[in-house]
């Protein structure tokens, strides 16, 4: 399987990230990416290659244009007020008040986020446009015939919804690309998210939709984060009603237990005999991930690659969560080796 990286996700190099009411270093960092691609090298998955610019114009079906605005001048906006410390909005428009976009950039980051953990910083949006890049160039890779192609997406994507950016991503890789299949003549594109969080913005983007289905498996968000998204009873709305599907879990989940879930999903995909796959690949379902709650060991990993390449379709992953920089590379390739072993 090829694997599409770009140097470039280094330009996101945040230093803070508020949690437990200070600021840490972020658990999404570089090192990820370069950890994974080290792996892939070792493994010998298949070429590493870079990705060709797609322009805003793909990020655009699925994103607003306002959003995107934003997002482009947001670093400048905020050191032209002179702000001392990286962009992290403290303020929302709560309930009662008026969804409209303000002025000022610390109203514009309140109106365009939905939480305090993902600080905008200098090479953000390069980062931001490159990862977007790298899905792209992956998903031609597969519209083109190969079986599938590895998107070493970082920043990573699923949190982001048209005009929302959270839980450390900006724009939606996974949805992009989904939608890029779609826009080159897929009629039915699925997403499977075995991320161990919610993938509340592929979910919220495709909602009302009966041509891209999404799946997500995670932790219950009246426990975990995104907290206000990825209950069982969002099953989709009006033409959509039907295709979204989430599958909950508790703390401690072994993945005997997860399997079970990921087969529902698969039975569900399988059935439907989409045209492309997309899985959004995080591996915070790790045992030892500093920031979840599910038990999978590294072996376990092999095993899920194996069940998603027996489903036999046209397949992009897009990389998604994973902060156990020591496991991430073996866990990542894990799956991608077991996915191929199965084919
Ligand atoms: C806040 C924790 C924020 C978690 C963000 C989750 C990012 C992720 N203290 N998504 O898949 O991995
Ligand atoms: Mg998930
Ligand atoms: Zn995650």
């Amino acid at each position: 399987m090829k694997t599409v990286f770009s140097p470039l996700h280094n330009r996101r190099t945040a230093t803070t990230e508020l949690d437990g009411g200070i600021l840490i270093a972020p658990h999404e960092k570089p090192s990820r990416a370069e950890t994974i691609l080290g792996r892939v090298k070792q493994e010998q998955l298949g070429e590493v290659l870079p990705p060709r610019e797609y322009g805003l114009g793909p990020v655009l079906r699925v994103h607003t244009q306002d959003y995107v605005d934003f997002l482009r001048v947001s670093w400048a906006d905020w050191i032209a007020e002179g702000k001392p410390g990286e962009a992290i909005s403290a303020v929302w428009p709560g309930r009662g008040m008026r969804h409209r976009v303000p002025k000022d950039i610390d109203g514009r980051l309140g109106y365009y986020s939905f939480g305090a953990e993902t600080s905008i910083t200098e090479g953000t949006w390069d980062a931001v446009c490159a990862s977007a890049d790298v899905a792209l160039t992956a998903q031609a890779l597969v519209a083109n015939g190969e079986s599938a192609a590895f998107a070493l997406c970082r920043p990573p994507g699923h949190h982001a919804h048209a005009d929302l950016f959270g839980g450390y991503c900006f724009f939606n890789n996974a949805a992009i690309s989904a939608q890029a299949f779609r826009d080159q003549g897929a009629k039915r594109v699925a997403v499977l998210d075995v991320d161990f969080h919610h993938g509340n913005g592929t979910q919220s983007i495709f909602y009302q939709r009966d041509d891209v289905m999404t799946i997500s498996l995670h932790g219950d968000p009246d426990l975990v984060f995104p907290h206000f998204l990825g209950f069982e009873d969002e099953t989709g709305e009006g033409p959509g009603e039907g295709f979204n599907l989430n599958l909950v879990y508790p703390p401690g989940t072994p993945f005997s237990v997860w399997l079970d879930g990921l087969e529902t999903a698969c039975a569900r995909i399988a059935a439907w005999q989409p045209d492309a796959l997309v899985i959004a690949l995080g591996v915070d379902t790790f045992e030892d991930d500093p920031i979840s709650f599910f038990k999978l060991r590294s072996a376990d990993y092999l095993l899920m690659g194996e069940r998603l390449g027996k489903l036999n379709l046209p397949t992009l992953f897009t990389m998604e969560g994973g902060y156990d920089v020591d496991a991430i590379g073996v866990n990542v390739v894990n799956v991608l080796k077991g996915f191929e072993q199965a084919r």
